[in-house]
């Protein structure tokens, strides 16, 4: 009930309240002390301000709503979840609350603030070995702005999207990456062809197996956006895994509170050098579980391939850090965490490289013939980026 309830923190769902008529005072600061909640504010109606940012107060018990005019408006937890207007707390025909006093919980809380309106359904939703993986039309994400928009909002939202109906012949990661604005060049090239080859460059560019993994963790800025696309598709094997990072980050924590700390405090040394599109020597060092200031998780970035026999930590450090890797990675590659699927040729896979490990299975290599994946990078900035614009463009978002 009470995701119900904060999705409901929108403009639209703050006029559909009972009692909207009468507009109580706009504070402009939040100064707790000074509002009046004798009646909880609603918004300016006649500017019709957007909502900019929500924020749960816990302390104080207070959602504070910043509107797009630059006002600012809190709304107690107990009001909130009185005023609930879900089918199970008001009876719509009636406009009335069918929710009784007596299952009001005047201590309720508040996890999770997600709003519905301009900023729809760009809050993170995880998920494990059972996601219902979301599928586009190539063609249609390419020529329709509506399909490109919900393509973009669901690489945000689940952080992996599948397209269908793509031609079985290079070139179409780079058109697709058109769709967005450009590429993000690597030394692996503007795009990168993962092949068996002699003298593999890459353990990717092998027949082996790739066990869970980011992309290029060896960078200290890992690209965000990650799309593969099947040209050809073994005879045997070269099955794809997918896991959600964020989501087993935050199950680590819960799980194994000390190899979360661990992983997101001890930086770990990556290396990747060779010769692609130049030759290049790259090192970096990056916490496995990067976190915000505020503790949330931001980024994985693991690579077991990368990962550096260098180990800059002190030597009693060295043990601790082996064990909590290996929760880790035990956590991420538990069955009903880890979602499966076969390419075709013609399917393409978009996701977020940030949040996300990926992997394949080993394949029987033909040579020549044999397994082609076609591969490019992005960067959010640019992904957001077209997002926004289709934002606007489709639903007239600001
Ligand atoms: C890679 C990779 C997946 C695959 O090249 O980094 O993860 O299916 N490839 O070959
Ligand atoms: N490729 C696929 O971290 C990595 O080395 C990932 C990158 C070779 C461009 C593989
Ligand atoms: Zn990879």
């Amino acid at each position: 009930m009470l995701s119900y309830l904060t999705r409901w923190v929108s403009r639209g769902a703050f006029q559909a309240l009972k009692g909207a008529s009468s507009r109580p005072q706009l504070v402009k600061t939040p100064h707790i002390g000074n509002q009046t909640l004798a009646a909880a504010p609603l918004p300016f109606t006649g500017g019709s301000p957007g909502v900019r940012q929500a924020r749960a107060l816990d302390q104080e018990r207070l959602l504070q709503i910043d509107w797009d005019d630059g006002s600012c408006s809190l709304y107690p937890f107990t009001w909130l979840r009185d005023n609930c207007q879900c089918p199970h707390c008001t009876l719509q025909s009636a406009q009335a609350r069918s929710l009784l006093f007596s299952n009001l919980d005047v201590h309720t809380g508040m996890d999770q603030v997600q709003l519905m309106d301009n900023k729809v359904g760009l809050e993170r939703e995880y998920w494990d070995s059972s996601l219902q993986i979301p599928t586009a039309d190539f063609q249609e994400v390419l020529h329709d702005d509506k399909a490109a928009l919900a393509w973009l909002e669901a690489l945000r939202r689940i952080g992996i999207v599948y397209l269908r109906g793509a031609p079985a012949e290079q070139g179409q990661v780079a058109r697709l990456s058109q769709r967005i604005g450009y590429l993000r060049l690597t030394f692996y090239g503007h795009t990168w062809q993962v092949q068996d080859k002699p003298m593999a460059n890459n353990v990717a560019y092998t027949s082996g197996e790739l066990s869970l993994h980011t992309d290029y963790p060896a960078l200290h800025h890992p690209p965000g956006v990650q799309f593969l696309h099947c040209v050809r598709q073994a005879d045997q094997g070269g099955e794809s895994e997918a896991v959600d990072g964020f989501h087993m980050a935050e199950q680590l924590r819960r799980e194994d509170p000390e190899a979360f700390n661990i992983l997101s405090s001890l930086r770990v040394d990556f290396t990747d050098s060779g010769a692609d599109y130049c030759d290049f020597s790259v090192q970096s060092k990056n916490h496995i579980i990067d976190v915000d200031s505020e503790g949330r998780v931001t980024r994985i970035n693991y690579n077991n391939a990368t990962r550096d026999s260098v180990l800059d930590m002190p030597v009693h450090q060295v043990q601790p850090f082996y064990s909590s890797l290996k929760a880790f990675v035990e956590l991420l590659s538990r069955p009903e965490n880890v979602f499966t699927y076969r390419m075709e040729p013609g399917d393409l896979v978009t996701f977020d490289n940030w949040r996300l490990l990926h992997g394949r299975k080993s394949y029987l290599s033909r040579g020549q013939n044999s397994r082609h994946l076609e591969g490019a990078y992005l960067d959010w900035d640019e992904v957001m980026s077209r997002l926004r614009i289709l934002q606007k463009a489709v639903r007239g978002d600001s």
